[in-house]
């Protein structure tokens, strides 16, 4: 480190090297990201309370009282009114949380010591990190021929030391959504904790549900959710880190609290200890910005996308891994290799990303991908479909 201290400007002509460096969303080349550049009003509040601190919320009773009330504004569009949970770093942290609470009601009510979750093979990463952290066997379930859940290997798959069955509102590879319903009739007949990952979904799912698109049941309206993750920094256009985790009840919460004598507040839920407001008070100004309204408006303009990529690809002869239900296309090409044919779009400076099963392109269309760029990146398929 430097003894002597460095000038404002000469900083901020280092750090303007080091960002060159990085890839920027609005060139519209980034292809396999679920997060985009965070909405302006979002970075305003985001900066505003840059400071503030909710692993201590006595202090910071506003921004409690902010995280509080984004929390009730995720949950009207989740069918719930009060949820307990909280605002965290992102879809893994909520996952862990969920996972967490599961296991120590099971173990604390049931006696269960080694405990099992199940998941479906399309369960984001994060699962396998909840199940070593929590010392749970992990039982990954097969996928039916529309890569969902399969729920009769669930059923299976239940037993005695069944903790948690997760399902997934918007896979991360496919953007595909488990049957939620089949499963929340499953783990009420046996009582086991049912947490829905809708990192990704929760915010579209239910504005397009609104508007008509036919997609089942996934919230808290059915009986046998207990938890749900929703990411506002994927499709909720809110900076980096803005995730939330939502119980049913307060219970949930105290099953994974912890006593901490000396601080404003007793007790304390999350895993993390000092933590930003910042993304709380981000993701209250930009969902009261846009509204309902808005996140409908933001989700039908990537399904537009979808489609206008999706029938565009299968009119250049690609073949696409399934019908999109969310803004994700994976396809592949009949006589190219999925790696060949990611490291030809690389060549051409796309930043591509494949999805491992089955193996494919996979083009998330997020708000930084516009028209444009799609008319680009077609004409680009097209030439590597003409040139082998
Ligand atoms: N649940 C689902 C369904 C997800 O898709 C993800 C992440 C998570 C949980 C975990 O969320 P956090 O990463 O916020 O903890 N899905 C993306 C993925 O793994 C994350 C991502 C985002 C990856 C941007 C790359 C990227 O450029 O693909």
């Amino acid at each position: 480190m430097n003894e002597k201290p460095i000038f404002h400007d000469e900083i901020f002509s280092q750090l303007d090297k080091f960002q060159a460096m990085d890839c920027k969303y609005s060139d519209g080349r980034i292809l396999g990201s679920m997060c985009t550049e965070a909405h302006p009003i979002a970075k305003e509040a985001f900066f505003k309370f840059i400071d503030s601190n909710l692993g201590d919320p006595g202090l910071f009773k506003g921004t409690k009282l902010i995280e509080d009330t984004v929390l009730k504004m995720i949950g009207s569009f989740l069918s719930i009114e009060n949820p307990a949970g909280h605002m965290v770093t992102g879809g893994t942290e909520a996952n862990i949380m969920a996972i967490r609470s599961a296991r120590n009601l099971a173990r604390d009510n049931k006696g269960i010591e080694n405990g099992e979750m199940i998941v479906p093979k399309s369960a984001h990463f994060s699962f396998k990190k909840a199940a070593d952290m929590l010392n749970l066997k992990l039982i990954r379930v097969d996928l039916d021929e529309n890569y969902l859940i399969d729920t009769k290997c669930v059923e299976e798959c239940v037993n005695d030391n069944t903790v948690a069955i997760v399902g997934i509102a918007g896979t991360t590879e496919l953007g595909m959504i488990d049957p939620i319903e089949d499963l929340s009739k499953i783990a009420v007949e046996n009582d086991i904790h049912l947490h829905v990952d809708a990192a990704f979904g929760g915010f579209t799912i239910p504005f397009l549900k609104e508007r008509g698109y036919d997609f089942p049941d996934f919230d808290f309206s059915l009986e046998g959710v207990r938890s749900i993750t929703v990411d506002p920094h994927k499709m909720g256009l809110s900076p980096i880190p803005s995730g939330g985790i939502l119980f049913r009840d307060q219970s949930y919460l105290d099953a994974i609290s912890v006593d901490f004598p000396y601080l404003t507040v007793k007790h304390q839920s999350t895993i993390v200890g000092t933590r930003l407001g910042a993304a709380s008070a981000a993701t209250y100004a930009v969902m009261s910005y846009l509204g309902k309204e808005g996140y409908a408006k933001n989700a039908i303009e990537a399904m537009e996308k979808t489609h206008f990529l999706a029938e565009n690809l299968k009119n250049l002869g690609y073949e696409l891994i399934i019908e999109p239900k969310l803004n994700i296309v994976a396809f592949n090409h009949p006589d190219i290799e999925t790696d060949d044919l990611a490291n030809l779009l690389e060549d051409k400076n796309w930043k591509v990303s494949c999805s491992s099963y089955p193996e494919a392109i996979r083009v998330i269309l997020m708000n930084h991908i516009k028209k444009e760029h799609l008319v680009e990146l077609i004409n680009d398929l097209e030439e590597i479909s003409k040139s082998i």
